[in-house]
């Protein structure tokens, strides 16, 4: 079979989408960090999107920080990669042109400080996951213990770090004339642009204070909310989707129909048409961001925690065991949403219903491992803050006792930035209230942050120990302790129905294309 890229775009199968717009007349504007199919799947296609109906000539030129692999997918291809975008509805297939150029990070940093000093670069945006940002236990300043972090500080000329890389070109940039420029992180972190701002700020200031006085007059930081789940390529899905394309696509990437962008309209030198793709440009971002790491987020990481714990492997196979499945239900009406305050025109209940529909989805084969990835800085983001306003909610407790038991009573990898203190903490024959606030403490959760601390750590104590002895389907049965049913704020008093059980024979057949491209806000 031959391989996608421009010469061979004809022998793609009818019904695939292709660029609708000439690639020759793109021009980089955009320099995105962390190439992953997270970004490919996402605010590219919304790039894509964006000049297909509207014009403008922004390409992207992508970095990778971590693997040469996303480089020898798609160089060979001109960066042409598909995206697929199904459930048990349809499929669409489409092929995305928007990447320009690929760059390592380690073929050597010069390189990706050079693009970032480039005038007509007018936008940086970031998916470097919430470990990239190197923060320190208060979430907003640089973590000075991080290795990288030390080395990048006593080096910043050959930065190993997305912000000493950043800083870097930043650096360069100003050298070469200054020209304003738009950071936008893109991550799943409160306030992610904020934060951004501030430990770079906090990098600059040990390392190129002059570039500090510019950062504030000429660069723009606006917060935005993503969404769309991405699962991790498998080579048997690489293989599906060359059959669907006609070609071979070493850098295809596999997704679900639903894709969301929200954003602080705040650019420094313009952007691409983002709106006309279905992106929301809106004033404040909070109540969004709040929603869906609090909700989303959140859930799927109670899911992974205990579906790695009950034997499953993907999200869908947790929505089809009627234990979990009641669970994550309650977890959302009882404890999560409660804690939220949404916008006057958003519905929560229909967007926790259409979030149990998209776990759902047999299509994904989201892998509850790559989710129970990096737990310890997730956690901070999408538990504490409810933790902080209820350190009682009983449904998370229980998801909280599901990560403290993996970490202390499991032999299971840890796939995780502080693992090395955890496995020191699972291997340690402390007493056991000791061991417990110790992992709890890696997960930045403790009595400086959370009030009711103490008795969290007893009923979490309690729950792990059930755990233990009758398993993880006697704790999540078990009714909450104090059998309160909390009402959900702006949702119906009715008890919503429930989401239909995925079979592993729902995905369709494929090229149906019947779904719309980017599906909107209500
Ligand atoms: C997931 C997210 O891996 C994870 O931690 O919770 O990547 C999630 O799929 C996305 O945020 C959905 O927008």
């Amino acid at each position: 079979m031959n391989r996608l890229h421009p010469s061979t775009l004809g022998e793609l199968n009818g019904a695939v989408r292709k660029p609708a717009y000439d690639r020759a007349r793109l021009r980089a504007g955009i320099v995105h960090l962390g190439l992953g199919a997270f970004h490919r799947a996402h605010q590219a296609v919304y790039t894509d999107e964006a000049i297909a109906r509207s014009g403008g000539d922004w390409g992207i030129i992508g970095v990778s920080l971590r693997s040469a692999d996303v480089s020898t997918q798609l160089l060979p291809q001109d960066c042409l990669y598909s995206v697929l975008s199904e459930d048990a509805t349809g499929v669409e297939l489409r092929v995305i042109g928007v990447v320009q150029e690929v760059l390592v990070a380690s073929a050597g940093v010069s390189k990706i400080a050079d693009v970032i000093a480039r005038q007509d670069i007018r936008v940086l945006t970031l998916t470097i996951t919430e470990k990239g940002y190197t923060l320190a236990a208060d979430g907003k300043s640089l973590n000075r213990k991080d290795a990288t972090v030390k080395s990048d500080l006593k080096n910043p000329a050959q930065p190993r770090s997305a912000i000493g890389i950043l800083a870097l070109g930043l650096q360069q940039r100003v050298a070469a004339g200054g020209a304003p420029v738009t950071i936008m992180s893109c991550d799943n972190l409160s306030a992610n642009s904020k934060v951004l701002r501030a430990v770079l700020s906090d990098y600059l200031q040990s390392t190129f204070p002059a570039v500090l006085s510019w950062l504030k007059t000429a660069a723009r930081f606006p917060c935005s909310m993503v969404d769309r789940i991405v699962p991790a390529m498998t080579d048997s899905g690489r293989q599906r989707q060359a059959q669907l394309l006609g070609l071979r696509d070493e850098g295809a990437v596999a997704t679900e129909p639903f894709s969301q962008w929200i954003m602080e309209d705040d650019f420094a030198a313009g952007r691409p048409d983002w709106e006309s793709a279905g992106a929301l440009l809106v004033a404040d971002i909070a109540p969004y961001e709040n929603i869906k790491l609090r909700l989303l987020n959140a859930t799927h990481s109670a899911i992974a925690y205990c579906g790695l714990l009950a034997g499953l492997e993907t999200v869908d196979a947790v929505m089809a065991d009627d234990t979990l499945r009641g669970y994550v239900r309650q977890l959302m009406q009882e404890d999560l949403m409660p804690a939220l305050e949404a916008p006057g025109n958003f519905n929560l209940a229909d967007y926790g219903e259409q979030l149990l529909a998209r776990f759902s989805n047999p299509c994904l084969r989201h892998r509850c491992a790559q989710i129970a990835m990096d737990g310890s800085e997730k956690i901070r983001q999408r538990w504490l803050p409810t933790l902080q306003q209820d350190s009682a909610a009983p449904n998370l407790l229980k998801a909280l006792s599901a990560w403290c038991y993996y970490m202390l009573h499991t032999d299971m990898a840890i796939d995780d930035p502080r693992a090395e203190q955890l496995l020191l903490i699972r291997e340690s024959d402390a007493a056991a209230d000791k061991r417990l606030i110790a992992v709890l403490a890696c997960a930045r959760i403790g009595a400086d942050n959370l009030d009711g601390f103490s008795a969290l750590c007893a009923v979490v104590q309690q729950h792990v120990d059930r755990i233990a002895r009758y398993g993880l389907r006697a704790l999540l049965q078990g009714h909450s302790k104090c059998g309160r049913r909390i009402g959900v704020r702006g949702a119906s008093a009715e008890p919503t129905p429930r989401v239909p059980a995925a079979t592993g024979s729902a995905c369709p057949a494929p090229m149906t294309f019947n779904l719309p491209p980017i599906s909107k806000l209500n």
